[in-house]
């Protein structure tokens, strides 16, 4: 099986936020590239379907031949594999309970939403509803955001990343998914602090080659 894990991702996905961990941990991995949103060229997501029943990315297969999906189960996990990289509190340390609550909350309570949000024909038939769909779900994100902004500031006490001062996976988490919609002004204004933190994941200078490549920071990309 050899040492390199499988990843199946995507541009733009929740995906870049695992290929980011990868990338800082230092470990190689090949990119199965399966856009499981491009409605133009469905068969290009269905690659994911050997590893995600689900036909949805972030999956991994790791080099023992384990198959992981869900992407905060996947960021928890990497970051316990490879403790020299020291991207999670580890079990036992103060802020392990914190990291684990916000990883899983973004997941369930803000991540889960795309699923309708991305096509809401998955549970509303009258398309005319769609456009207010879509409105209800862009406001539950911003107050999921505004929830985890209170429940988080204290902790941090001032510091350079949600927990503290050491860049975690849950950073590498909301810098990727607050670019979804409503994307970042939205999310800057609902969660002050977040965004600065996300601001310097974006400008972390090991990720500098990155971000362009995997999730590219065009012309409006933070509004539209
Ligand atoms: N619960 C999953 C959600 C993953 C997800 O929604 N991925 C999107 C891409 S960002 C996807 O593949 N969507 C296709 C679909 O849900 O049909 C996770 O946290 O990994």
């Amino acid at each position: 099986m050899g040492d390199r894990y499988i990843l199946y991702s995507a541009v733009g996905s929740g995906g870049v936020a695992v290929e980011a961990a990868l990338t800082l941990i230092g470990a190689p991995f090949d990119l199965v590239e399966a856009p499981t949103f491009d409605f133009d060229d469905p068969a290009a997501g269905d690659k994911v379907l050997a590893a995600n029943p689900l036909r949805q990315v972030p999956a991994l297969v790791t080099p023992a031949g384990g198959t992981l999906t869900e992407s905060a189960a996947i960021l928890i996990w990497l970051a316990e594999q490879h403790p020299q990289a020291r991207l999670a509190p580890a079990a036992g340390e103060p802020a392990r309970g914190a990291f684990l609550r916000w990883m899983a909350f973004v997941a369930s309570a803000i991540y889960a939403h795309y699923w309708l949000k991305d096509d809401p024909s998955r549970l509303v038939g009258d398309p005319a509803l769609y456009p207010d769909v879509d409105a209800r779900i862009q406001d539950r994100i911003s107050h999921c955001w505004a929830v985890m902004e209170a429940g988080t500031s204290s902790r941090s006490h001032g510091g350079r990343y949600v927990l503290g001062d050491e860049l975690s996976v849950l950073d590498l988490y909301i810098a990727v998914v607050s670019r979804f919609r409503p994307r970042r002004q939205r999310f800057y204004t609902a969660a002050p602090r977040l965004g600065e933190v996300a601001r310097r994941v974006d400008a972390d200078p090991r990720l500098a080659a990155f971000w362009p490549e995997r999730y590219p920071f065009v012309e409006g990309w933070d509004r539209l």
